[in-house]
């Protein structure tokens, strides 16, 4: 039985950590089914609270002080877990960051201890674990995920988009880490040399992954009417800040893309990315780079980049 919650639990974990990281990464097209099944995962947890309280009280009865990091590890998970329910229920920001980025932050902070954690004590998987009644309780687990997943959302759960952001009525000045609006920028995408080309309007919600999107209308220059033609051999261009901030974009991928001087009408102001910013339909709010310098086409691939920026 100990064992069997172990694994269960282990395993439930990885889901959650692997779906939540994959919730940022994919657009707003596919984000609802991974979203949603990282609330299922993490309702399912409550399948385990029980039994592995039991083993977790026997666990610090016998091993005293050496116990510390399993229950800085359970303490870690059931904060973070506290912040995605208020985050999920309708929470904005809590002190320096929102409640999802709380919950983001602790989940991070818990993997090396989970790591840990597990490796001092390694779980012996057995023949018996790939049979049927094992079969049958980790559906039994999944389905207490799925259930109170959808009793969550009939009840405590705010009104939010697929990706699970809080709606608010303008964007909120982001940044990804701990990059700063500089306080000049020098770039050959002035407002005025922008203004002088064709103009192109675009509505859409800036989504950020700490929690919030915002619908507005955006205005400036086509990416596509502002680079007509690509070098042969192009495979990616690089946009990049005045901060160094930078993002790759697939060579194919550049249709909608716009590079921003206005939002509803009004000039950007310098903690949006003034004079011009990237506005990019349908992919999170890291990929709007502000304060673009340089649109840089080369031959690497889109891919040969981090997946999250490092700045
Ligand atoms: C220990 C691992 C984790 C557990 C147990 C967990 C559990 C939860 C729970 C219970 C919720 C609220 C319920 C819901 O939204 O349906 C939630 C929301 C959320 N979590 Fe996690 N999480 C974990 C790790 C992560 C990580 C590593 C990330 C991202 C890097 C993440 C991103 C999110 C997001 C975006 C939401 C909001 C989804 C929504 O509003 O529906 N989580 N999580
Ligand atoms: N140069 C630069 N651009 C950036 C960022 C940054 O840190 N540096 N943060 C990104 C993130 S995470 C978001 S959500 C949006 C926020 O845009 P806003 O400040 O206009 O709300 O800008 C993006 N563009
Ligand atoms: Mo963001």
């Amino acid at each position: 039985m100990t064992r069997r919650t172990n694994l269960a639990l282990a395993a439930v974990l990885a889901v959650a950590t692997a779906t939540g990281v994959a919730a940022l990464l994919v657009g707003e097209g596919r984000a609802a089914v991974v979203v949603w099944a990282h609330g299922a995962a993490g309702f399912a947890l409550l399948a385990l609270v029980r039994p592995k309280s039991r083993i977790a009280v026997r666990g610090v009865a016998r091993r005293g002080r050496t116990a510390a990091p399993g229950i800085l590890l359970g303490l870690l998970v059931a904060a973070s877990v506290a912040l995605g329910l208020a985050h999920a229920a309708g929470t904005g920001a809590f002190g320096p960051l929102t409640a999802l980025g709380w919950h983001i932050g602790l989940a991070l902070a818990a993997v090396p201890v989970a790591a840990a954690h597990v490796w001092s004590r390694p779980p012996r998987t057995r023949a018996g674990d790939l049979t049927r009644g094992a079969f049958l309780r980790a559906a039994a687990v999944a389905a207490v995920g799925v259930a109170a997943k959808l009793a969550f959302e009939r009840t405590l759960g705010a009104s939010r988009a697929a990706t699970g952001s809080l709606r608010r009525a303008a964007p909120v000045p982001t940044a990804w880490l701990d990059d700063t609006t500089p306080r000049a920028v020098a770039t050959r995408f002035t407002a005025e040399r922008l203004g002088a080309l064709p103009q192109t309007a675009v509505v859409c919600a800036l989504d950020c992954t700490s929690g919030w999107y915002s619908t507005n209308r955006w205005s400036g220059v086509a990416l596509v009417d502002l680079l007509p033609r690509l070098p042969p051999g192009t495979r990616s261009v690089e946009v990049r800040s005045a901060t160094g901030y930078a993002r790759r974009f697939g060579a194919s991928d550049l249709d909608g893309i716009v590079l921003a001087t206005h939002m509803d009408g009004v000039p950007l102001l310098p903690e949006h990315g003034a004079p011009a910013r990237l506005v990019a339909p349908g992919r999170r709010g890291y990929w709007w780079v502000k304060w673009v310098t340089d649109i840089a086409p080369s031959e690497l691939p889109a891919w040969a980049q981090p997946p999250f920026p490092l700045t």
